[in-house]
């Protein structure tokens, strides 16, 4: 009915005690357009090993739940067209149906946490979009780090998101959310975003025992770890200011709802930077698969004797 499929690199690494770090495929099939995209996932497969993790890239193919894919099947999911993008409501029907998806922060979060997982790298998650006081448009990737124990580093929120929303809604489901090494929230692109992290660690060794301390007290959640972009990649809130508003008043226009908001934003976004977002983008998910490799190795190490 349900069964994971481990690459021989992370069946490897589960048989030595190597830590692992997932890594979500969305971002592939619809952050990054091709062949940027698929450049983009193998650095990070890339970073991960040289960081001292092995890569676990998380999708569905024919059904099969992967966790870690082959070269071959990066190379095959990064040219696929019609792909799902799979979030919390639709990994297990994809999976009952056979078909074919990308998982979101929540669905990678979800396998991660079925395959022993703890941590996982990811450029931005989703959260709770500009006017969702009348869309409704909040993703489920807040609903999940609530409620499944994934450690999760991102560059923040991008600016697409109502940034103060989403920190609102992080608080009141109880989910930590930790700026690494400042005091302010990066927001994805820009370092600042003008507001004060709930939470800040400097050291990926706090990261991974407050993850393991969660664990043992049986609260249930994972945290977000919020890392900002290096600053020779960074873009300024007011160079993307107008180029988001221009998205998000096309996206309106056109009527664009549900899942499909985020993809089309993303890819507006780089279109209107002719590029400059995704040299960003890029930058820093490989910061991020860096510091995710950093607090897994800490878990792995910490981990038995802190129970
Ligand atoms: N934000 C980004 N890049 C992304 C995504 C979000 O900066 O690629 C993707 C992630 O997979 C995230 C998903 O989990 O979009 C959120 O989609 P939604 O807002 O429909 O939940
Ligand atoms: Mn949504």
């Amino acid at each position: 009915m349900f069964e994971i499929s481990f690459s021989p690199e992370v069946v490897e690494a589960r048989n030595a005690g190597t830590p692992v770090v997932a890594l979500e495929s969305t971002i592939i099939t619809h952050g990054m357009p091709y062949p940027q995209n698929l450049e983009t996932a193998r650095l990070v497969e890339q970073t991960v090993r040289e960081s001292g993790a092995v890569p676990a890239t998380i999708a569905v193919m024919s059904g099969v739940l992967k966790v870690g894919l082959t070269d071959a099947e990066l190379e095959t999911l990064a040219q696929l067209e019609n792909v799902a993008k799979l979030s919390r409501a639709d990994l297990p029907a994809c999976i009952a149906t056979r078909g074919n998806g990308a998982t979101t922060v929540a669905a990678t979060m979800i396998a991660a946490a079925r395959a022993g997982i703890s941590v996982f790298a990811t450029g931005g998650i989703g959260g709770v979009h500009q006017g969702a006081e009348l869309s409704f448009d909040i993703s489920a990737d807040l609903q999940e780090l609530a409620q499944t124990a994934v450690t999760v580093v991102a560059a923040g929120a991008k600016a697409i998101l109502d940034i103060p929303k989403t920190l609102e809604v992080l608080e009141t489901l109880g989910v930590p959310v930790i700026a690494y090494g400042q005091d302010q929230i990066p927001a994805f692109w820009s370092r600042a975003s003008g507001l004060k992290a709930p939470i800040r660690m400097n050291e990926a060794e706090a990261i991974a025992a407050a993850h393991l301390t969660r664990v043992a007290m049986e609260v249930p959640g994972g945290q977000l770890v919020c890392n900002p972009v290096p600053e020779a990649s960074e873009i300024s809130q007011a160079d993307m200011q107008p180029v988001i508003a221009q998205a998000q008043a096309e996206a309106a226009a056109q009527n664009v709802v549900g899942k499909a908001v985020t993809p089309f934003l993303l890819q507006r976004i780089f279109e209107l930077t002719e590029g400059r977002s995704l040299e960003t983008n890029i930058a820093l998910v490989l910061n991020n698969a860096q510091l995710a490799s950093k607090i897994a190795a800490q878990i792995a190490m910490i981990g038995p004797k802190s129970s």
